[in-house]
């Protein structure tokens, strides 16, 4: 094909990013399966169904929570009351604080907006009930193929808590996800909190002791390869706080536990099965506990104890996202460093268009096509529509501007070679590194 002129290139990324679909490598969307708590046409609603959507969901979001509280304080309505609301009345709640009587520019107020335009929905009116409406006539089966179709979500990567009681229960029943819904072994209490991790683990029939030691090591891999086979899981992640240290603090006896959970089973049973382990680093949970989700704080992390847990664990593959932007830029260099170290994401804090475009041409700079530069952690099925509409905007900005600089300095670049390189970012990279 013809070399493209550099007046050209911007046409052409752009729309080879809306063209390309997307394997979602990390959100909090499950398949119908699961059950859903959202009134709907095709009824029974489930309360403790996992799969959220629809308009009160997206709403009630967290990140919409946190920005509620800034304007009506905890002072004028009691956490306790607002939680105890109808999901309705927080969704009207919000929606009058942040939408109506001021404007909704942030970044998560501005979500709720293009997701309803992409939709069709017509809020100018500045009310919810024909919106709501509207999605009480949905059927969640039929709405998924319309949301990942609008989306051009190709698949979607769950996060699937083991220690989570309502979410195990689904599992040892026999759910079976549908095929576009792939399972992640979520593992966080394993590495975070040792001796209350081995106490349920006792419970199900797991010979484990507070001890990390001989058959302990031995039952909590097989806990996990039953999980693992259970799930079918394609990946096994955690989030970890800003003072996690690899290796950790030798005085520190519960950082010592998790240190020895992670060398001697989860990244043993990682390096049998071949699956990559997935760290998300820098969150510090609870700063504000009566928040709830909403209540989590950033913290800068330790990109050095990533580097070492690289170098250490030669044969094991590395997914690392971190919540700080101080941190992005020692990351992105020590994945230069490390072939097993793949870099993903601008995870939550860092999801913002000034930030998405800061993070991701700094890591064009430093890595090239190596990286996978977006998750949507959509907890709301309907937010795939906003959150990869948004990246795939700023992500084709900033390659744009790379490819210009390429055909500047003398470079033969075609729509074949645009095309290509965006798969590997929305696609490739991360089905070929799992
Ligand atoms: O740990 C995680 O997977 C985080 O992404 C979430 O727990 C967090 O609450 C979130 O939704 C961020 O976007
Ligand atoms: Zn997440």
């Amino acid at each position: 094909s013809q070399p493209l002129h550099r007046d050209q290139i911007e046409a052409v990324v752009s729309a080879a990013v809306q063209k390309q679909p997307v394997v979602d490598m990390h959100t909090h969307l499950y398949s119908p399966a699961f059950g859903t708590p959202v009134p709907n046409a095709a009824g029974p609603v489930d309360p403790t169904g996992l799969l959220l959507w629809g308009l009160d969901e997206l709403v009630t979001y967290h990140y919409l929570i946190a920005e509620v509280f800034r304007v009506v304080p905890a002072t004028v309505l009691p956490y306790d009351t607002f939680f105890k609301m109808s999901k309705v009345e927080q969704a009207d709640h919000i929606w009058k604080h942040l939408f109506v009587e001021r404007s909704p520019i942030s970044e998560a107020c501005r979500g709720v907006l293009t997701t309803l335009h992409k939709l069709g929905l017509d809020v100018s009116d500045r009310k919810l009930d024909s919106a709501r409406k509207w999605f009480k006539e949905q059927k969640p089966g039929d709405y998924i193929d319309k949301v990942m179709e609008l989306a051009n979500v190709e698949s979607i990567t769950m996060t699937n808590p083991v220690f989570d009681d309502g979410e195990r229960e689904r599992w040892l029943r026999g759910i079976k996800p549908d095929p576009r819904f792939q399972a992640v072994l979520r593992i966080d209490p394993l590495l975070l909190d040792w001796p209350a991790a081995a106490k349920k683990m006792a419970s199900w029939g797991y010979g484990v002791s507070e001890e990390v030691g001989g058959r302990t090591i031995e039952e909590a891999r097989r806990f996990l390869r039953d999980w693992i086979d259970k799930q079918n899981a394609i990946y096994l992640a955690l989030s970890l706080p800003p003072s996690w240290r690899y290796p950790a603090d030798p005085a520190d006896a519960a950082a010592r536990a998790g240190q020895a959970i992670l060398e001697q089973v989860i990244l043993p049973v990682c390096a049998e099965r071949g699956l990559a382990f997935a760290m998300m680093i820098g969150s510090r949970r609870a700063a504000n506990p009566a928040l709830r989700d909403a209540g989590d704080m950033v913290g800068t992390s330790d990109v050095d104890s990533v580097t070492a847990l690289a170098a250490r664990f030669p044969g094991n593959r590395f997914f690392v996202t971190m919540l700080a932007r101080e941190n992005q830029h020692a990351l992105a260099v020590a994945a230069r460093k490390f072939g097993n170290l793949m870099v993903f994401g601008c995870w939550w804090f860092v999801n913002n268009p000034s930030l998405i475009t800061e993070i991701t041409k700094m890591r064009v700079e430093l890595l090239g096509t190596s990286f996978i530069p977006q998750h949507s952690d959509a907890r709301v099925l309907d937010q795939l529509l906003y959150k990869w509409d948004h990246s795939r905007k700023l992500i084709a900005g900033v390659l744009a501007e790379k490819y210009r600089d390429a055909v500047d300095a003398g470079w033969k670049l075609t729509t074949a070679d645009i095309e290509r390189d965006v798969a590997l970012y929305l696609k490739g990279n991360f089905r070929n590194f799992l």
